[in-house]
Order: C-alpha cells, then structure tokens, then sequence
C-alpha cells in the first residue's frame, strides 16, 4: 500500500518536473541522481539519548522502505555542525532537506540559502524561532508544551494529599533547545494550580544521561530537601537515578522523578519503581517525514505542522506495555 502511494507520488513529481522544470521547490527528483529517487540531506542533532537512536533508526528505515536515498549527518548537539551539514546538502543539491534543529535560533540565514537554491526544507522533531514561516514547508513532531503540562497536572494530583512544601528539582534539556523551553513552560503552567509545588533548582543537563548525573549530583549536595525531580528526558532521568542512589536515597520513593520520551530503559526504570511517571514522547517520525517529503517535492500542499500523538505512563502501565514497547 505504502510502496504503491510512493511510487505514485515519485511519478507524479517528475510529472511536475516536466511541467513545470524544477521551478518553484518542486525539487529534481530525477535529474539529479539520474534516475527517480528522491534524495534527502537529514542534518541530526546527535546521538545524546535513547530517544535519539530510536529517532535516527525510525529515519534510517523509513527511509529505505520508501526507496530515499538518504545522506545522514550526526552534528554531535552543535549547531554550526548542522548548519555546515545543511550547506554542504544544499551544494550536492538534494531534493529536500530535513533537520532537526538542536536550539531555536540562529537559523534563518541559512535557511534563505536554501530557500534561494530551492531546496524544500521540512523540520523535525523541534522547532526553529524564525519569524518567516516561508523558509520551511512544515514541522512534524510532538506538541513539547503539552508533554510539559502533563507532567505537571500528574504531580498536581499526586500532591494533593501533601500538607508541607513539595520542592521540585528540575533538570533541564539542551539550553535554547525547543523541547527545553517548551517542557519547562508547560510543567511551570501546570504546577501553578497548587502552591505547595515550588522549583529549588534547575539546570541544565543537556539530555544526556552523564548530565543529569552530574546535575543531580550537585542538587543533592545543596539543597537538604529534594522530594521530586522532574527530568526533561528518560536519560537524564536515569542518570538521576544513579546519583540518588549513591547518595543513600530510595529513588521512587524518597525522591519521586517524573520524566518524558518513554523510551526502553526509562519504561524499564518506571516498571521497576525508579521512576515514578513518564510523558511519552514518539521519536518514530520516519514514515511520515518521508511521507511529507514525497508531497513537499510533488509540489502538493502540507499541512504547516503536524503534531504527534502521544500518551502518559504510570508504573502499572509501563509494567503492562514494557514488553511489546518497539523502542
Ligand atoms: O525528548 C530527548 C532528545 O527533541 C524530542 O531530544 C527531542 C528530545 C528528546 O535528546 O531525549
């Protein structure tokens, strides 16, 4: 089924190139390769997190499955990697460019470059701060300000019976990243329906597992107190998890840790009790970014964003779906 509507889609984009030769980010598809394939430049952000290798895997494979040849770069969380990445696409003249901007902003002069060399580009997974919404065709990914708010209304409630103070220590995603600023918005919004909820602390840990280690580790030694940890990702999560742990704490219990992302090891944490709540955050955006992609260079119309479906998880959930989780 899928296969067929590709091949339908990749017929009809050299229809348009015949009509129309290759004007207005309609692509060329065939005339560069020289034959039919769609080629796309996918600029990553990293390789920081599970969530990470599950989203390059998803890419990898839909890729394959739709018959794009696709050129990956990793930019190890820098931006002047991706932005290097995304010019060198623009010279070897892909047919779209797609990317997954590791910060908000700092964008828009090279996505005029490739608005200028006709190269469609279509967001990822995260968001860019440009003003000019004509320099990418569309974002697909999850809505981050939402995941945050489910966060926050789970400890609402889970609050409700506490009679003191709960301090929160929050450890924070990549700096400027979207995913950062969205989820500490949300989670901010949500705790405001109770006044007992109040953030000590929050930094930094880059979405890494070491960073949230590390963070957690420097929480502990300065605040006496901490009864909640609300970590931006599964991996800080866990990383958490292991300073907790050397400093003689019960994670789960003398320290609650909310996380987002639900990915294999931080279900596996939650189903064991480590973990206390996850937002669930999909990474497998594959088979509808290279879905988007045919549409985009068949000149069809997209929507201007596509948000992800996504759900929540206790422990008992995670203990019922752990097994069949894919990722
Ligand atoms: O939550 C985190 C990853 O951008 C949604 O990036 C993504 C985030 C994800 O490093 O684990």
């Amino acid at each position: 089924m899928f296969k067929k509507s590709l091949l339908a889609v990749a017929a009809a984009s050299m229809l348009t190139l015949t009509a129309c030769g290759g004007t207005a980010g309609a692509g060329s598809a065939a005339g560069n390769s020289g034959d039919d394939k769609i080629t796309m430049g996918f600029a990553q952000v990293g390789a920081e997190s599970g969530w990470r290798t599950a989203n390059t895997k998803s890419v990898q494979d839909s890729a394959k499955t739709a018959g794009v040849d696709l050129k990956f770069s990793d930019a190890q969380q820098k931006q002047e990697n991706q932005i290097k990445a995304i010019r060198s696409y623009i010279q070897q003249k892909v047919d779209v460019i797609a990317f997954s901007p590791v910060v908000e902003s700092g964008w828009d002069t090279v996505l005029k470059e490739a608005k200028t060399a006709k190269i469609p580009v279509i967001l990822t997974d995260r968001a860019v701060d440009s003003s000019d919404k004509t320099l990418y065709k569309t974002f697909l990914g999850s809505d981050f300000v939402e995941e945050g708010k489910k966060a926050g209304d789970w400890l609402v409630k889970d609050s409700k019976a506490a009679t003191d103070t709960v301090n929160i220590v929050e450890i924070q995603g990549t700096t400027g990243s979207a995913p950062a600023n969205d989820r500490k918005e949300g989670f901010a919004e949500a705790i405001k329906a109770d006044p007992k909820l109040k953030i000590v602390a929050s930094q930094s840990g880059d979405f890494t597992r070491s960073g949230g280690k590390q963070v957690m580790e420097a929480f502990l030694k300065n605040n006496a107190d901490i009864d909640v940890v609300f970590a931006h990702n599964d991996d800080e999560g866990l990383g958490a998890i292991e300073a907790i742990e050397a400093a003689g704490k019960v994670p789960g219990k003398d320290i609650k840790i909310i996380t987002i992302d639900a990915v294999k090891d931080g279900m596996t944490a939650l189903s064991n009790g480590k973990i206390n709540y996850i937002v669930e955050c999909s990474p497998m955006l594959g088979d509808q970014l290279m879905d988007l992609a045919k549409k985009v260079i068949a000149g069809e119309s997209v929507p201007e964003r596509v948000v992800t479906e996504e759900t929540t998880f206790t422990q008992e959930q995670a203990k019922q779906v752990l097994a069949s989780r894919p990722y």
